[in-house]
C-alpha cells in the first residue's frame, strides 16, 4: 500500500517535471499575453539585422516578445547537420518558434509582422499586399544585387580575385535599384506609408551603401548623377527609430560605438571572412554538385 502511494507521488512528481521543462519551450500565458520564446540563429551581417531589428520593433511597440539568440558562425556552422535542419539553405538567419524552424528573412518577417498583426504590416488588404510586394522585391532584387555588389567589390579583391564585369553589373544594378527607391519614397516618410517589415528589409543593406560603393550621392559618379535625397533621409529617418537602434546593437554589444563606423579591425576581419566564404562556399560546394 504505503508503496503505491510513494509510486503514485514518484510519479506525479516526474510528470510535473517535465511538464514545466516542456512549457519552457512552449507558448504559455503570461498575465492574460502571449507569451513567446523564440530562437534566434543569428549573425551580424544585413540579413541578421532583419531579424533582429523586426524584434526590437516589437518590443518597442509593446509587444509581449522575448527571444534568445543563438549566434552561428557563417564560416563554420553553415553545412553542419545541426544547422541544417534549422535552415535547409545553409544561410542565416534562421529561427526556431515553439519547435517550428523557419528560414528566409523575408519570410520570417512576414511571420512576425503575421503573429502580432497591426504594428509591422498595415491591416487594409490592399496596403498589406503592396508591401509583401514591396517585401519580394527586396528579397529578389536588393538584397541579391547589393549582396553580389559587396562581394565582388570588397570579399573577392581580399581573396585575390578580381572581377571587372560582375563588380559592374552589380554595381549598377544596385544603383538602379536605389533610384526605383529614391522615387518610391517621393512624398512619403517609409516605403508603404507607414514603417512595416519593408523598410527593415531594405534598410540593411542601404544603410551600407559606402561600404558596397554603391553611389547615392552622385558625387563618385559624376555626369550629373542624381542625388537620391528621399534614400539618404530615409536612411536617418529609420536609423533614429528606438526599435531599428536596439537591433543594430545585437552583435555589438560592448563596442556600440563602432555600429555605424566599423573599426579597422572589423572592417579587415569582414572583408577577410567574405572573401573566404565568397571562395569556399560560392566555389567549392557548387562545384560538388
Ligand atoms: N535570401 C536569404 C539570404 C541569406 C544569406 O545569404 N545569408 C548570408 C549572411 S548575410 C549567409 O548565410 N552566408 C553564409 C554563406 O553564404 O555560406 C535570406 O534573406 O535569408
Amino acid at each position: 500500500m504505503y508503496v503505491k502511494i510513494i509510486s503514485f507521488h514518484i510519479n506525479r512528481f516526474i510528470h510535473h517535471i517535465l511538464l514545466r521543462r516542456k512549457r519552457e519551450f512552449k507558448t504559455i500565458k503570461k498575465n492574460q499575453q502571449i507569451y513567446t520564446m523564440l530562437e534566434v540563429f543569428f549573425a551580424a551581417t544585413p540579413n541578421g539585422w532583419k531579424v533582429s531589428i523586426a524584434l526590437e520593433e516589437l518590443k518597442a511597440a509593446g509587444c509581449d516578445i522575448d527571444w534568445k539568440v543563438v549566434n552561428v558562425n557563417l564560416a563554420t556552422d553553415m553545412f553542419t547537420d545541426w544547422y541544417m535542419e534549422v535552415s535547409p539553405n545553409s544561410k542565416m538567419p534562421a529561427i526556431r518558434d515553439d519547435g517550428f524552424t523557419m528560414f528566409e528573412s523575408g519570410a520570417i518577417l512576414h511571420y512576425l509582422a503575421d503573429k502580432f498583426p497591426g504594428v509591422l504590416l498595415p491591416k487594409d488588404p490592399h496596403k498589406k499586399w503592396t508591401a509583401l510586394s514591396w517585401l519580394h522585391w527586396q528579397m529578389a532584387n536588393v538584397g541579391p544585387m547589393f549582396g553580389n555588389r559587396l562581394t565582388y567589390i570588397r570579399y573577392l579583391p581580399e581573396a585575390g580575385e578580381v572581377h571587372p564585369h560582375p563588380q559592374e553589373r552589380f554595381g549598377k544594378e544596385a544603383r538602379r535599384l536605389a533610384e526605383v527607391l529614391d522615387r518610391q519614397l517621393e512624398g512619403q516618410d517609409y516605403i508603404c506609408g507607414e514603417f512595416s517589415i519593408v523598410d527593415i528589409s531594405v534598410y540593411p543593406w542601404l544603410r551600407g551603401w559606402k561600404w558596397s560603393k554603391v553611389d547615392l550621392t552622385g558625387e563618385r559618379l559624376g555626369n550629373g548623377t542624381k542625388r537620391l535625397d528621399n534614400v539618404l533621409k530615409w536612411i536617418d529617418r529609420v536609423r533614429a527609430r528606438e526599435g531599428v537602434s536596439n537591433g543594430l546593437r545585437w552583435g555589438f554589444e560592448g563596442k556600440e560605438d563602432e555600429i555605424d563606423k566599423w573599426s579597422e579591425e572589423r572592417r579587415n576581419s569582414y572583408k577577410k571572412s567574405g572573401g573566404n566564404i565568397a571562395v569556399t562556399h560560392g566555389v567549392d560546394k557548387a562545384a560538388k554538385l
